[in-house]
């Protein structure tokens, strides 16, 4: 009894080794580690300082920091400047929020219970942190123009109360301020939120991933920072911490997509064309798939998947048949406790790269094509 059950355990612990060191159909081909603040989350990839190559900022809610990663365009870095950013920053992106011309830094303080602005200099430095509170426990946040008039708004996702905030910068000089629009009620636990026109129309709309509601909700936006009622779609079962807003089918419409940490799945629905979706469809997928992001690995047009599994150490690469049905296509190696992944071509050649913030080790893992 013991002995058999011994076997069984070696086999399954030789097929996982098998599954993680197999280059399988190799898309990743070279690694690089670097070292961040504590517990770093949020990863936002863009060029900061205009110089036309690709940047990294990392979140870190450990240190109270941002960590910020100028590219030099062929994935080596300048030296990692760190700047204070509020209390548990979780999430972050960076837009231009004063409309100057000039990259920023906005962060999601998670314990702080505020946005944190990080106005840039153009010249990839930032200027000392703003905050400004948003109501408690703000896990996700996004940004995005959400109609014609340019305007960039952020999106805030609210634990404490289950809602999604949506703020935008007003004033100038000692006046400025990033100023809430409106409020709206979605799934408990809102734990991801994205931005993406949904049903072409002209307007933003957000979808969230709730955790606890095991659902999706969907408000469409009707311009001027606001939105109708949430609309939520079940899960059935599991709770997302994910989302990604991508064309699964070919279509051209944007559809939703999710990693399932509790069901070793990943949870799509597909657009109908105006912004209402179909049924849930589940694909299994291996472990615990914590964050989510989209790459094209097979031909453009067509979407894969990239999934950081919290509890197994790698990234789990997805290629979709086309018609959004997805299988594992390699596993790849990350540090502990992967809990973000983004994407970008960070060495200029064309293809995308992906990075993991490693919640555990304190560090980044950047994998590249
Ligand atoms: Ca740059
Ligand atoms: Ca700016
Ligand atoms: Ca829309
Ligand atoms: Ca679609």
């Amino acid at each position: 009894m013991r002995t058999s059950r011994g076997v069984l355990w070696f086999i399954s612990f030789s097929a996982l080794l098998m599954v993680v060191a197999s280059p399988a159909s190799a898309q990743f081909t070279t690694s690089q580690t670097i070292s961040v603040g504590t517990q770093p989350r949020g990863i936002a990839i863009d060029d900061l300082n205009g110089d036309g190559n690709l940047d990294i900022v990392v979140a870190n809610s450990g240190s109270n920091t941002v960590s910020v990663l100028l590219g030099n365009g062929d994935g080596t870095y300048k030296p990692r400047a760190d700047y204070a950013a509020g209390t548990g920053p979780t999430s972050v992106e960076i837009t231009d929020i004063n409309h100057d011309g000039k990259k920023d830094v906005v962060v999601s303080d998670y314990v702080g219970g505020t946005v944190g602005v990080l106005l840039g200099n153009g010249n990839g430095t930032l200027q000392p942190v703003k905050t400004f509170s948003v109501g408690m426990s703000p896990e996700s946040l996004t940004v995005g123009t959400l109609d014609n008039t340019g305007t960039v708004y952020v999106v805030v996702t609210l634990l404490s109360n289950n809602t999604v905030k949506i703020l935008k910068w007003t004033g100038s000089g000692s006046t400025a301020a990033l100023t809430a629009v409106s409020s709206y009620a979605v799934g408990r636990l809102p734990w991801a939120v994205e931005i993406a026109d949904l049903n072409k129309d002209g307007f933003g709309d957000i979808v969230t991933a709730n955790t606890y509601g095991t659902n999706t909700s969907v408000l469409l936006g009707k311009g001027g920072g606001l939105f109708n009622p949430a609309v939520n779609y079940s899960f059935v079962g599991g709770g997302a911490t994910s989302v990604a807003l991508a064309d699964i089918n070919g279509d051209g419409y944007p559809d939703l997509i999710f990693p399932n940490y509790f069901g070793s799945q990943i949870i799509t629905f597909k657009n109908n064309g105006n912004g209402t979706f179909g049924p849930v469809q589940k694909t299994p997928a291996a472990g615990s798939g914590y964050s989510i992001a989209t790459a094209s690995f097979q031909s453009p047009g067509v979407t894969d998947l990239i999934i950081a599994d919290l509890n197994n150490n790698f990234i789990d690469v997805e290629f979709n048949d086309g018609n959004g049905a997805f299988h594992s296509a390699g596993h790849f190696a990350t540090g502990t406790q992967p809990v973000y992944v983004e994407t970008g071509d960070l060495k200029n050649n064309g293809s995308t790269d992906a990075v993991i913030s490693n919640l555990g080790s304190n560090s980044i893992t950047i994998w590249y094509q």
